[in-house]
């Protein structure tokens, strides 16, 4: 995938009315959005469809998909029957629950984000200690795309040399959570801002501050 100015929109705004506003404001800085449980809960698996037909983005499915493989087949079919260009899906369910993510994204020529290590504190409880099996086993599978923090860097760097330097990592947690957006981007290929531009008071101002940044 390849992400315009580096940096996609986690567009976790609660109705249409404020989603479309931001995109218009940004769209000419931007061309991936990550839409995820709060637009979607509030506005329905609709509002992925109505982003990708009203503007020119990738969508990005934060779906942390973490089922059974049978159930995680019919997620991932009704998020991409809605037009995302890719969903996320939690490694630590294990090989077979991810396969029938990216089983179900070769259906659709759309791909897979495999989680590894998540960027809030609580991940070094359970997650932490498993993220390099997790990003292991995606290497295995053949898996290209992954997510790892922007709040602990040492972790990015430690999963990007697992992964390697062809895969492609997108990095929560700049901002808002504190990571900063140029280290991050030593390790990742696109740094997943949310807060700190859709709460700001000038979200242009907010993107092009991080892009200035860059
Ligand atoms: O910049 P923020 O903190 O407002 O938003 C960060 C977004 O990234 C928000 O949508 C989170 O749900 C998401 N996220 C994390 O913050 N940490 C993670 O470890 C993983 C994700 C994520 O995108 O999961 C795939």
């Amino acid at each position: 995938m390849k992400v315009k100015n580096n940096i996609i929109l986690a567009l976790d705004v609660m109705n249409m009315k404020e989603a479309t506003e931001i995109c218009e404001k940004l769209e000419k800085d931007l061309d991936t959005i990550k839409i995820g449980y709060p637009l979607t809960l509030a506005e329905g698996l609709e509002a992925v469809s109505e982003i990708k037909e009203t503007f020119n983005f990738k969508v990005i499915c934060d779906y942390k998909v973490a089922d059974i493989p049978a159930t995680n087949s019919k997620i991932c079919n009704q998020t991409f029957k809605a037009g995302a260009d890719a969903i996320i899906c939690h490694g630590f369910v294990g090989q077979d629950s991810v396969q029938a993510c990216a089983d179900e994204a070769g259906e659709f020529n759309a791909e897979v984000f495999l989680l590894t290590e998540m960027s809030h504190p609580g991940a070094k409880l359970f997650l932490q200690e498993n993220a390099d099996a997790i990003a292991k086993m995606g290497v295995d599978m053949g898996i290209k795309n992954y997510v790892a923090p922007a709040t602990r860097i040492n972790r990015l760097k430690e999963i990007r040399e697992i992964v390697g330097k062809d895969a492609f990592i997108i990095s929560p947690g700049v901002g808002k959570q504190g990571g900063d957006v140029k280290e991050t981007l030593t390790y990742a290929n696109a740094a997943i801002i949310g807060r700190s531009i859709y709460e700001s008071d000038d979200s242009q101002k907010a993107l092009k501050d991080f892009i200035s940044l860059i």
